[in-house]
């Protein structure tokens, strides 16, 4: 497969304005049946639709049969020469469901019937101009066995139904909004269904439907609650209503994404609806609340506005991971909202910057499109959504979200026509800011703070660059808003509103809505210059990370405590224990002395956890980089167990000198009355303070708290406090973690998705036999390597757990490349997935380089190596 660029797009010459899909559901020969009305709409006669894996039955043109000799058939398309005016094309296809394991397109989850078509999976249903610039109007009739497909569901309204005499049942689905074929989606099976109503802003009652498998109607109440809220949410908050009668979700077993937004019937990973409190942690019912918000809001950002083409993804995904991030963060708690997103770029986006794969969030050349589902278009694009936000202010913001609405409503369009809508609607110069969309990597700003006690001036000297990313050296200067706030060493907040530079001689900062102050910082260097300041101040940057940036910024341990204890933000005083942590682990691997936590640090973070500070940001602050996160700062040779090492001595010294304060409250916690489950607030803040302090009581004192993690494991009546319990045992290896193990094993062995934690907790284990330990859970009679889910929970969290996966031995490598070449054949999208940590060779020490460069020669050379794989290998090793 060769690559396609963003800048050879070309307008369709033809477009399609109905289509009418009528399907025979069969498992291994299902018929499709399509009829698409088709204008021309340039000077071709030469059609060219997309297809794969389809078996041509017959094809006509505006009703007489076309000759097979007049079309052309190729492993990716179909070709015929057509007239020049609108013309009706009728083409029947067989597809096997059966045997796709690849999981696009039509497909089997169980006995159920389903589809994903994006990024370009409708080719694989049936010939097509499946690119998401062409909007048709979709009737779709399905038809199959009437007992073990009582459901038949596609996207819009369904309008017709009737029963066959050979015992087959049929529906007629009509969706009156014009649409890519990327959001088409058919389902069919027998399931279990929860009906709701939500009335919208205008007083129009909305059917809404949860259809999952039979006997887990308890598990769909909160996917449901969480619908409600979405469309409540975005109606408040965004001024947008739905627009269709009916909503359903199906929850589905075999899923490679988390979801998908498909118009009025979206599909679910079954491990993004099903939640209950026996067996869903506090972070799997908030995660069910933000994927049903995101695949909901994408009904207008993805939807009614779509992509010009798939280099736009962001448009729609960066867009709707913020909206997803701002309905977490008005339900739940804002701090700890931000606090995970952060460390999602920290240790995630950082790291796909610092990869052969790095790309902007639009990038410029593609391959194969599922790679691009990325972090960086994603969660990095969302960030960018995010500085918009900061820049323009809430109210702008929407004044420009309403613009680009307005504009481009059933259309399909790209990132610089919605900056446009952005700029135009705040009179805003958004040029600069356009950078981020072209260019790839982690921008690193140094910041130097200098005082002149006797002009009681103090200057902040800013410059910026971003290093070189694959395939782009030449980098420019990126728009950050920097967010920053002064404090005296007393901890006020310094209520200072301006500053100068050489440029702007006024006005260099304002005050922004967050109560930060904000300085816009587009050039290689500058100065902010503070007067009347009157004496040296503590100066917290880059606050709520509002640019997505590393920071090279050096403040004594005094400051960074001053922030901890008194900043204003929550966000920054989090901000401020990381940095030290940072600091510390950075130092430590250095000078390969061990980790000594400082007197005053150590007194800090006492009183902190001592304050009557929020429970969930104890628990953020108590929880220091990860190894992963720390990686980020060794461009080359990164010094894996010296960083490991750093690490755990950390966690060891946090654990020592809090040990008084952490017994403390753990005694606390267990002489208060038992309290049954609830998901509130504070008691999901709660527990996540708890379980951070059992987990540092059984560190330090492992022999006397591994019964006491025993207990807590057998009372729980939950699955946050049982997993919790699970993982301390099975990380710390404590002596009671083989009883735990067995035990949840056999309470969960039916359970696929809980049993997931099972073989995630130990893949994830800090121990040098991982490697053999998910050798043999990937022959557990539960384990089946055909489903993403169970291949995500084992094989995906070995990868990430990375001081086991590049074990000195190269077993890991092994290991991984093996199940790489099996995926290879079945289903590529999760094979290019699991191959991600094995194509950052460069990063590494001469000899695992050697050893993983191996394994990849070695894979390059596979039979039928699937475009996925290859665009990522050869990326690497070129
Ligand atoms: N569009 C693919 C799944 C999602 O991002 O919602
Ligand atoms: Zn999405």
């Amino acid at each position: 497969k060769s690559a396609t660029f963003r800048s050879d797009y070309r307008a369709p010459e033809f477009l399609i304005k109905t289509v009418d899909l009528t399907f025979h559901l069969h498992e291994t020969a299902t018929r499709v049946h399509n009829t698409m009305q088709i204008t021309p709409v340039g000077s071709s006669n030469s059609l060219v639709l997309h297809g794969e894996n389809l078996e041509l039955i017959q094809i006509a043109l505006n009703g007489e049969q076309v000759a097979r000799d007049d079309v052309h058939i190729d492993e990716k398309s179909l070709q015929l020469t057509v007239p020049n005016e609108p013309f009706e094309l009728t083409i029947e296809t067989q597809i096997n469901p059966a045997a796709n394991q690849a999981l696009e397109g039509l497909y089997k989850s169980g006995g159920a019937f389903c589809t994903q078509c994006e990024a370009e999976g409708f080719r694989r249903i049936t010939y097509y101009l499946d690119r998401p610039d062409i909007l048709a109007q979709f009737t779709t009739t399905v038809v199959g066995d009437a007992v073990r497909f009582p459901y038949l569901l596609s996207n819009g309204n369904a309008v017709a139904r009737g029963n066959n005499s050979d015992g087959t049942h049929w529906v007629t689905w009509h969706d009156p909004h014009p649409k890519p074929a990327y959001l088409f989606a058919l389902v069919a099976g027998d399931f279990d269904v929860l009906n709701d109503e939500f009335v919208t802003c205008s007083g129009r009652a909305v059917q809404l439907q949860l259809f999952v498998d039979k006997g887990n109607l308890s598990r769909a109440e909160f996917a449901m609650t969480s619908l409600k809220n979405s469309m409540r949410w975005d109606e408040e908050r965004f001024g947008l209503e739905y627009d269709l009668d009916i909503y359903m979700v199906v929850a589905v077993d075999f899923f490679n994404m988390g979801a998908m937004e498909n118009k009025g019937l979206n599909v679910f990973n079954s491990r993004y609806v099903l939640a209950d409190a026996k067996t869903a942690t506090d972070q799997d019912f908030l995660n069910v609340e933000s994927v049903i918000g995101h695949e909901y809001f994408h009904n207008w950002t993805g939807n009614r506005i779509t992509c010009r083409d798939w280099f736009q993804l962001s448009l729609k995904e960066g867009l709707t991971v913020f909206r997803d991030q701002e309905f977490s963060s008005d339900l739940g708690s804002r701090a700890v909202n931000r606090i995970d997103a952060i460390r999602i770029i920290r240790t995630h986006q950082f790291n796909e910057d610092a990869s052969p794969m790095a790309h902007p969030i639009r990038p410029d050349k593609v391959v194969e499109m599922n790679n691009f589902y990325t972090v960086t278009v994603y969660n990095k694009g969302a960030e960018v959504i995010r500085m918009l936000h900061t820049i323009l202010g809430e109210q702008g913001f929407q004044a420009g979200m309403r613009l680009y609405i307005e504009r481009h409503d059933g259309q399909a369009v790209t990132c610089d026509d919605f900056v446009a809508a952005m700029a135009e609607a705040n009179q805003a110069d958004l040029s600069v800011f356009k950078r981020w969309y072209s260019q790839a990597g982690t921008p690193i700003v140094e910041v130097t703070q200098h005082y002149d006690a006797n002009q009681q001036r103090l200057t902040l000297s800013f410059s910026q660059y971003t290093p070189e990313t694959a395939g782009q050296t030449e980098k420019q200067a990126v728009y950050i808003p920097m967010l920053l706030s002064l404090y005296g060493k007393n901890g006020q907040r310094l209520s200072v509103t301006s500053a100068s530079t050489d440029r702007q001689p006024t006005d260099a900062v304002r005050a922004h809505e967050s109560g930060s102050l904000l300085f816009e910082f587009t050039t290689d260097s500058g100065q902010l210059i503070f007067d009347n300041i009157t004496a040296e101040p503590v100066v917290a940057l880059n606050e709520n990370f509002g640019a997505p940036i590393k920071l090279n910024f050096s403040q004594s341990f005094s400051d960074q405590v001053v922030l901890l204890a008194s900043a204003e933000q929550e966000v920054t005083r989090w901000e401020a224990a990381q940095q030290i942590f940072t600091q510390l682990i950075r130092s430590a691997v250095a000078s390969q002395q061990a980790l000594v936590l400082p007197p005053k640090v150590a007194q800090a973070l006492q009183q902190f956890v001592a304050s009557t500070m929020d429970s969930a940001l104890k628990a953020q602050v108590l929880t220091p980089p990860t190894v992963e996160e720390i990686a980020e700062y060794y461009p080359r040779d990164i010094p894996l167990a010296h960083i490991a090492t750093a690490v755990h001595q950390l966690r060891q010294q946090l654990a020592e000198h809090l040990f008084a304060e952490f017994e403390s409250l753990w005694q606390g916690y267990e002489t208060s009355a038992e309290t049954p489950y609830t998901l509130t607030g504070s008691a999901i803040a709660q527990r996540s303070l708890q379980h951070t302090i059992l987990y540092y009581l059984a560190l330090h004192m492992p022999d006397k708290y591994s019964d006491v993690v025993a207990k807590y494991y057998a009372a729980a009546d939950n699955m946050t406090a049982q997993q919790s319990a699970l993982q301390t045992a099975v990380h710390l290896r404590l002596p009671c973690q083989e009883q735990l193990l067995r035990a949840f094993e056999r309470q969960w062995y039916d359970t696929p998705l809980v049993l997931d934690k099972w073989f995630a907790i130990q893949a994830s284990a800090p121990h040098t036999d991982v490697v053999e330990i998910v050798k043999q859970l990937h022959n557990h009679s539960r384990f089946n390597r055909d489903n993403p889910n169970r291949v995500y929970a084992l094989w995906a969290t070995f990868g990430r757990n990375v001081t086991q996966f590049h074990r000195e031995d190269g077993a890991g490598y092994a290991l991984m490349a093996e199940m790489v070449s099996y995926l290879n054949d079945k289903n590529p999208q999760v094979a290019a997935r699991l191959v991600t940590p094995l194509t950052q060779w460069r990063r590494f020490d001469a000899k695992r380089q050697s050893l993983l460069e191996a394994q990849l020669r070695q894979l390059q050379k596979l039979p039928n190596l699937a475009p996925d794989l290859d665009e990522k290998i050869s990326q690497s090793l070129s």
